[in-house]
């Protein structure tokens, strides 16, 4: 039986903005329903539509810049060397994840309605608008297929002939429109942005739609059709259908994009026949078989792990409401569940293979200019995105993330010979479609302070080797896993540099985002090295030792294993912390959201309560330092922390911040980019950085199943490693280990009682 409070979101009614409405995908196709009675609006992304085409942004002098900027680093100069990074390395920004627009459909009949009731049913996929209006009972329902690729609605009255409504499709871009009988279609080509250097990330620079082949971006052709089984008299000009009782609305969307390294237009792919194609092919299915078809592809993945911390199965206020009596302290064991059942839900809706992996919004983004361009940021944000994906248990959905970091790896290859003089390849904080690698910033006064950050490349070798770890899939590893751990070691092995005290260091170095106070009391953001920089590197070097190990060979593991030793250690700070930066400065904010310094208690496994337990110490007070307090994501980063420390209570302490309501009664919690004020959850259960930013959503939702198991560095299982003491009773099944386990466990703590099987 279906428990209700764990697998819908509902509402008495209709999104009021963006951040209320609900999210629809089939990784490719991601719509946000906003369920208005008398007009629903739904706005609609694909997830290649980026502005931009492939381009390298140039820097002939980065390798001499770099090597005088490791010299100042190592001198000390680091004010000199961040002025050197800024005007002389930094470059260009990432293009822009673009909207297609919104379908509208405007029913004729009066606004005023009863009864209303909107919800998104997570275990299938379904979302569902019902009211009353004049006595008539009408429906609309929706879904994405991943099996059709393609959306589909069905609206119904249950009075005969009370169903007139018409319907549009309108671009958020410059587009071609057109409209018969029958379907309304948008076609055009995604525009490039040029901006300029000095200017901002997110200011718009010039916007070009382009006149020649050569200037043009992405094309994109989309249509909605709508089919009234056969009885075409009820259609009328302008798209508007009279007096039906049902109608099935079918829509789809294609693009020319054909790879990361290809013209999107000289070497783009037809996209206007398969998208017409696949409209015909799920037309001539009958709407239940298609949605059947969607049920079984989505419920099947989704089934695979099932979490009870009780309380969901009596009748339950809508989702708002239990999110606003939650901030006023009302226990709501379900609410945990259905947010962790959510991330999973948001996994399967926005990653599929052949997809694209999500970006900072996932795949669903309204604005021309997204913040942070909704690109993909990979500091933390698009690693944070598919932390639950392999625990819990969707491989399959693993697939973008791992085809990203494979093309990166050729794409970086160019950046780290001309950027760094080094081999293998490097990626910087931010990608985008076209697998930008080099740093962006444009000359920003201050952009070091994220644009300098050559370790994504190391951090995406965790996510390598982890597919391995859940999948055990040596073939793999072997043919695709390996070759790129290889090549993100070999940068870092030319790129290490003896420090005056001999250990090994790559210098210069950032801690994401984060800044120190020199003894000028100058905000810099550059040191010798910082703790984020030593563990990444040392975790790629590990993990290609292992790699190496499990496959029975040594190509690099002889050369790694002298360089490990050398390579300098963590250290800690003044009050015992975990030192962030080289030395031991004065921090300019100790509340900030990042705490990158952690990387080798998490993501990492270098630090452990049990192995390494003066550094696991230092972590904790490096987190009771930093607060609770912080944006989505950094929370979510946060119970992550607190559960490999094995503190339940404080992990769940995190997880009721994330959870605090964002936006509706609470909209002066800012629903905007000020997110001095922290961030939480809006009401229709996304992240909240604020704005919008999809990270918090996975980073919760893996940091609840790191609660509940973890495996040791020598593939020892954790049971329950940091169960809170509210969670009295429940069980878990499905979740899976590394070393390919799947572990169901089942606790009472008032009985003492543990149940643990595995597969
Ligand atoms: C990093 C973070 C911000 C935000 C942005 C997209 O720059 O520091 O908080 O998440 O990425």
């Amino acid at each position: 039986m279906k428990n209700n409070g764990t697998n819908i979101l509902w509402y008495r009614q209709s999104a009021m903005n963006w951040n209320e409405a609900l999210p629809l995908g089939n990784g490719r196709i991601g719509a946000m329903i906003y369920g208005g009675a008398a007009h629903e609006r739904i706005s609609i992304n694909e997830d290649t539509m980026w502005s931009g085409k492939p381009t390298f942004y140039e820097n002939p002098n980065g390798a001499e810049v770099f090597k005088r900027a490791r010299e100042l680093a190592l001198d000390r100069k680091y004010i000199e060397a961040e002025k050197l990074l800024e005007t002389e390395f930094t470059n260009l920004w990432s293009q822009v994840y673009m909207p297609l627009g919104e379908l509208r459909i405007d029913m004729e009949h009066s606004d005023s309605v009863e009864n209303y009731r909107r919800e998104l049913d997570i275990s299938t996929g379904i979302h569902t608008v019902e009211y009353y209006c004049n006595g008539v009972h009408y429906t609309r329902e929706c879904f994405v297929s991943y099996p059709d690729n393609i959306m589909a609605m069905r609206l119904t009255a249950d009075r005969e002939g009370a169903l007139t409504f018409s319907m549009s499709l309108d671009p958020t871009l410059e587009a071609i429109s057109k409209k018969t009988n029958t379907a309304t279609s948008i076609q055009g080509n995604c525009p490039i942005f040029d901006r300029q250097f000095g200017a901002k990330n997110s200011e718009r620079g010039v916007v070009r739609y382009g006149e020649s082949d050569e200037d043009k971006g992405i094309g994109y052709y989309a249509e909605a059709r709508v089919s009234l089984n056969g009885d075409k008299s009820l259609l009328r000009g302008g798209l508007r259908v009279e007096k039906a009782d049902s109608a099935v609305i079918y829509f789809n969307v294609r693009t020319s994009f054909n790879g990361w390294d290809k013209h999107p237009v000289i070497q783009g792919k037809p996209y206007v026949e398969p998208c017409l194609e696949e409209l015909r092919a799920a037309q001539e299915k009958d709407y239940e078989e298609l949605k059947a078809a969607h049920i079984a592809d989505h419920s099947e993945l989704y089934g695979r792990v099932e979490l009870d911390l009780g309380g969901g199965d009596e009748k339950l206020a809508p989702t708002d409401e239990r999110l606003y009596a939650h901030d006023e302290g009302k226990e709501d064991l379900a609410l945990y569940t259905l947010y962790f059942n959510f991330g999973r839900y948001l996994t399967i809706a926005a990653s599929r293979e052949g997809t694209q992996a999500t970006n900072l919004q996932g795949i669903w983004n309204d604005h021309l200019i997204p913040p942070w361009n909704s690109n993909y940021t990979t500091n933390i944000n698009t690693e944070m995105n598919y932390w639950p994906t392999l625990m819990t248990g969707l491989p399959e959905c693993y697939e973008p993330l791992l085809r990203l970091i494979d093309e990166i790896s050729v794409s970086g290859e160019r950046t780290a010979r001309e950027y760094y003089g080094a081999r293998g390849f490097v990626t910087h904080h931010n990608t985008d479609l076209w697998r930008m690698t080099t740093p962006v910033g444009a000359h920003r006064k201050g952009c070091t302070v994220f644009a300098f950050w050559p370790l994504a490349s190391g951090w995406f070798m965790r996510h390598i080797w982890e597919y391995y770890e859940y999948t055990q899939d040596k073939q793999w590893l072997s043919e695709k896993g390996l070759p790129i751990i290889k090549k993100a070691a070999e940068f870092y092995i030319d790129t290490l540099v003896e420090d005056r005290d001999g250990t090994l260091i790559m210098a210069p170095s950032t801690s994401p985002e984060n800044c120190f106070l020199t003894e000028d009391g100058i905000r810099c953001p550059i040191s010798a090295t910082t703790a984020m920089t030593q563990a990444i590197i040392r975790d790629v070097f590990e993990i290609c030792i292992e790699a190496e190990d499990v496959l029975g060979i040594d190509e690099l593991s002889k050369e790694l294993t002298t360089i490990l030793p050398r390579l300098k250690p963590l250290g800690t700070g003044k009050d015992g912390e975990l030192l962030e930066w080289a030395e031991n400065p004065t921090e300019n904010e100790i509340h900030h959201r990042h705490i990158s310094h952690l990387y080798a208690l998490h993501p990492a496994r270098q630090i452990t309560p049990e192995g390494t337990p003066e550094l696991a110490e230092a972590c904790r007070i490096s987190l009771e330092r930093r607060g609770d307090q912080s944006t989505g994501w950094a929370m979510g980063w946060r119970i992550n922390q607190w559960a490999r420390l094995g503190d339940g209570d404080r992990a769940l302490k995190l997880l009721d911040i994330q959870l605090r309501a964002v936006g509706g009664h609470n909209i002066k919690r800012g629903d905007d980019l000020n997110y001095r004020n922290g961030g939480g959850t809006y009401l229709n259960l996304l992240d909240a950085h604020p704005p919008f930013q999809i990270d918090g959503n996975y980073g919760a939702c893996a940091g609840i199943a790191e609660m509940l198991l973890q495996t040791t560095r020598d593939g020892e299982l954790k049971i329950l490693p940091a169960l809170p003491k509210a969670w009295r009773k429940g069980s878990v099944k499905g979740l899976r280990a590394r070393g390919g386990k799947t572990v169901d466990i089942v606790w009472d703590q008032d009985a003492g009682k543990i149940e643990v099987s595995q597969r």
